[in-house]
């Protein structure tokens, strides 16, 4: 039986990652962190809180000294390190603590495992936000990065550091830069799952209007568990490297929103442009989205659009999930939650 750590088994990825582990017969041992009310909702809905082979473990990745008990006790075939800060917005508002968790604490699990056990497989969470003002288009592995937020920084130097330490000390260390993925256990301050929770309860008429930023950024979306997939596909290949996990398909947010309305069961139509921009439901004639600008950021990643043709050349490794069906899961899964009175 293999053993992994999940950091962040809390988050989106964590809870899907760990499922994928336990189906495969993993001993799975992810981390929570200490807050004043237990976070454990998604491995909930996932149904896996109870799994024999699942071991909750309280750790904080800004810890060296935790880190390394935490190798030494679970004594991991694999790590995941999916913990972070992984809100961009709020990375501009805390951009230190953003740099120790995000950053820093990368190094603290790499330092862990050298110390440690430098046989231990380490999965790094990149993300397509190193690329930021991107520099071409599609993005692949080759592409200079350019980040644009505290996140993204904090997020590339412990992609360098991953690629230090290969080099370095001769770990299996790998980065999986990952563009967007979502689902509907996606946290509700990020854009989709925003959405397709305020499409729901506009429809349920719970909600009068959804407030949103920039509508014009657009983004690669692809669902969560075919990614989670790819993070285990990239521990399983014969070297540790670097490898994209992208649909190839952006789309603007506005574009997101038409259609999660429509999957609601609304129909919009758009009006007004920038600060003024918003839609109305053209069944009532009421506006259900318009624009604030508190959403957005002091500087914007405009388009991201990924080239995956690597990880399915070494690893197989395709998404297999279209926006579509994606928008379909999030906002259905939403109407239930709100129609149960469910709050996360
Ligand atoms: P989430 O925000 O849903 O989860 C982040 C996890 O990190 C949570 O479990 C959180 O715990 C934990 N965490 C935060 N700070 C600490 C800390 N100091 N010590 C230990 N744990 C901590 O993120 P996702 O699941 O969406 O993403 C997983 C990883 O992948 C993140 O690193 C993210 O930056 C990266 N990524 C995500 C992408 C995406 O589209 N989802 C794309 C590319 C990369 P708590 O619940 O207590 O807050
Ligand atoms: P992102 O995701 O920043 O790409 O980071 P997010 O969903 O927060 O934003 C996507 C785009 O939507 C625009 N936007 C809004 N965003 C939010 N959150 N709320 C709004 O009201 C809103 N209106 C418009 C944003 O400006 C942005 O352009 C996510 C995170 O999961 C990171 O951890 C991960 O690394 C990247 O994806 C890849």
């Amino acid at each position: 039986m293999k053993t992994a750590v999940i950091t962040g088994i809390t988050g989106q990825d964590g809870a899907y990652l760990a499922q994928l582990l336990l189906e495969k017969g993993y001993k799975v041992y992810g981390t929570f962190r200490r807050t004043s009310s237990v976070n454990f909702w998604r491995i909930e809905e996932l149904g896996i809180q109870s799994h024999p082979n699942l071991h909750l473990v309280e750790y904080d990745l800004t810890d060296l000294s935790a880190s390394i008990r935490l190798i030494s006790s679970t004594e991991p075939d694999e790590v995941y390190n999916l913990a972070a800060q992984s809100f961009v917005g709020v990375s501009f508002e805390q951009p230190i603590t953003t740099g120790e968790i995000t950053g820093l604490g990368a190094v603290n699990l790499l330092e862990a495992i050298r110390i440690v056990n430098p046989r231990v497989r380490f999965y790094q969470a990149s993300t397509s936000e190193m690329f930021g003002k991107v520099q071409t288009i599609p993005q692949t592995e080759a592409t200079p990065f350019y980040p644009r937020s505290p996140y993204g920084v904090a997020k590339l130097y412990a992609h360098w550091m991953v690629i230090n330490y290969r080099e370095s000390y001769d770990l299996f260390a790998t980065s999986g830069i990952l563009f967007n993925h979502e689902s509907p256990l996606r946290g509700k301050e990020f854009v989709t799952r925003k959405i397709t929770d305020g499409a729901a309860r506009i429809s349920l008429g719970m909600q009068n209007v959804l407030e949103l930023g920039n509508l014009d950024a657009k983004r690669d979306w692809g669902f969560a568990k075919d990614y989670v997939e790819g993070m285990w596909r990239m521990l399983q290949a014969d070297e540790s490297d670097v490898f994209v996990l992208a649909t190839n398909r952006t789309e603007t947010v506005r574009d997101f929103v038409t259609l999660s309305f429509k999957t609601a069961g609304l129909s919009l139509a758009w009006e007004g442009t920038a600060e003024q921009e918003k839609a109305i439901d053209t069944a009532t004639g009421k506006t259900v989205v318009q624009v604030n600008p508190k959403f957005y950021r002091p500087a914007e990643v405009e388009l991201l659009i990924g080239d995956y043709a690597k990880a399915e050349s070494v690893l197989g490794w395709k998404p297999t999930t279209s926006l579509e069906s994606l928008c379909e899961l999030m906002v259905e899964a939403d109407l239930r939650r709100n129609k149960q009175g469910y709050s996360f």
